[in-house]
């Protein structure tokens, strides 16, 4: 090569190789909340959407744990965040703080356990309301297995014991303003996914409500400058 070829080469700008970065939108962090009475199977619910997983009689109280799954959603990526609560009254300082910016409250009850459906009316609703009055809630009956569970002798009362609790549940969803009632078992893993589904979906759906309110707001607020300039 000659001299004044080696001359320029070295003087010459370096090439810029241009790559498409992909761009990773950021997770869109969606908030759930489950509470109900202690015992109720709030963990177990938990364990089985998170980890496919149930140890019967395997009871610790909880006293709170938050959790994360990746959700990939058409739009983008969504990260589900499910906070377990304790239900042991000795822990009812810690919910409120757990409450806060939540998108959709869970609140169970056993269906074994006829109080913990009526601590819905007497505990639950009362606190939830003081907390997070505008979040949508889901009503679920936990450990269904315990309640359709038939032995050969008692098949029809077993039955009826069990729509009367499905009614129950169903009258008590309207009466806290639930938007849906769930019947789950963590055992069996009925019902499920559906509550998480569910939860997801309201939650997406409260994201648009918020945001029409705040833009209706706004116009509110447009709308009485407007007002008072006309004055
Ligand atoms: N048969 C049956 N037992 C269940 C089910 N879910 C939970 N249990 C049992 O009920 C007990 C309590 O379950 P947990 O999930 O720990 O209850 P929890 O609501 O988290 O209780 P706290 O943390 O004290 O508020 C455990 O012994 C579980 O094995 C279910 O779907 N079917
Ligand atoms: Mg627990």
């Amino acid at each position: 090569m000659g001299l004044v070829k080696k001359f320029l080469k070295k003087f010459q700008k370096p090439k810029v190789i241009e790559k498409e970065v992909p761009i990773i939108p950021k997770p869109q962090m969606k908030r759930i909340v489950i509470v109900g009475d202690g015992a109720c199977g709030k963990t177990s619910l938990i364990k089985r959407y998170l980890h496919h997983d149930f140890t019967p009689d395997n009871y610790s109280p909880t006293i709170f744990e938050v959790q994360t799954r990746n959700i990939q959603d058409e739009i983008r990526p969504i990260q589900l965040v499910i906070c377990d609560t304790a239900g042991q009254k000795e822990y009812d300082s810690l919910r409120p703080s757990l409450y806060f910016r939540s998108d959709v409250i869970v609140v169970c009850f056993s269906m074994d356990n006829p109080n913990s459906l009526a601590n819905i009316r007497d505990r639950w609703k009362a606190e939830i309301c003081r907390f997070c009055d505008d979040v949508p809630i889901i009503l679920v009956g936990t450990k269904s297995d315990l309640a359709t569970e038939t032995n050969n002798t008692n098949v029809e009362r077993c039955c009826e014991k069990c729509k009367l609790v499905s009614k129950f549940g169903d009258a008590m969803a309207a009466l806290i303003g639930a938007e849906k009632y769930i019947e789950c078992s963590a055992l069996t893993d009925n019902g499920v996914t559906d509550i998480f589904e569910e939860a997801l979906s309201l939650a997406l759906a409260h994201d648009v409500k918020l945001r029409r309110k705040s833009s209706f707001k706004r116009r509110g607020s447009l709308f009485d400058t407007l007002a008072l300039l006309v004055k």
